[in-house]
């Protein structure tokens, strides 16, 4: 089996309900090494780019309001890279099906998953599904230097005038 890299989000619910330490005893299980982590709060702009392939549903809306954290007043996510022998199964495994009510009741989302009356899927988490999905949503979610090891290639660039913050 390859190695492979996976994005895992503990989702808005899921830091809410406190579920973040039973969620990565279970991601343990996998025996996978964690090679990144970090709290971000969602711009509309990052959850518009990692949910666009749901850009025409019509809970795309809503799903937006949900990873931002509007939802349930939380306005951060945990963003985890995981990597080892077929990691994006692996994990994907224990995650369980997108939808609660079908996962597997062992699985993450099967255990604390639900679906909302206005029709969201509430699962907990998010995990890439492809190892194309998974690049292009670690590319997006960690920048080269918040990730320990060369996973994916980098390029050197310049940058002049770029304003940033420092502790005062
Ligand atoms: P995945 O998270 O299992 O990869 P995707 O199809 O990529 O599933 O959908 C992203 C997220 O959008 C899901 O995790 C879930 O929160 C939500 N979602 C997907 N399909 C539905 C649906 O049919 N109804 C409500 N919410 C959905
Ligand atoms: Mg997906």
């Amino acid at each position: 089996m390859a190695t492979e890299q996976t994005l895992i989000i503990v989702k808005p619910d899921g830091l809410i309900k406190s579920l973040t330490g039973n969620i990565l005893s279970r991601l343990s299980e996998t025996k996978l090494v964690i090679i990144g982590a970090k709290l971000v709060r969602v711009s509309e702009e990052l959850a518009k780019e990692h949910y666009k392939h749901l850009k025409d549903k019509p809970f795309f809306d809503e799903l937006l309001h949900y990873i931002m954290g509007d939802v349930h007043n939380t306005h951060r996510v945990l963003a985890l890279v995981y990597q080892g022998e077929g990691a994006i199964g692996k994990v994907r495994e224990i995650v369980g099906d997108t939808n609660p009510e079908k996962a597997h009741p062992v699985s993450i989302r099967g255990a604390y998953g639900r679906i909302t009356t206005s029709g969201v899927f509430e699962n907990v988490v998010h995990a890439s599904s492809s190892p194309e999905d998974a690049e292009q949503e670690i590319k997006l979610w960690f920048s080269p230097f918040e990730v320990v090891g060369d996973i994916y290639p980098t390029r050197d660039v310049v940058l002049e005038k770029v304003k940033t913050k420092v502790w005062a």
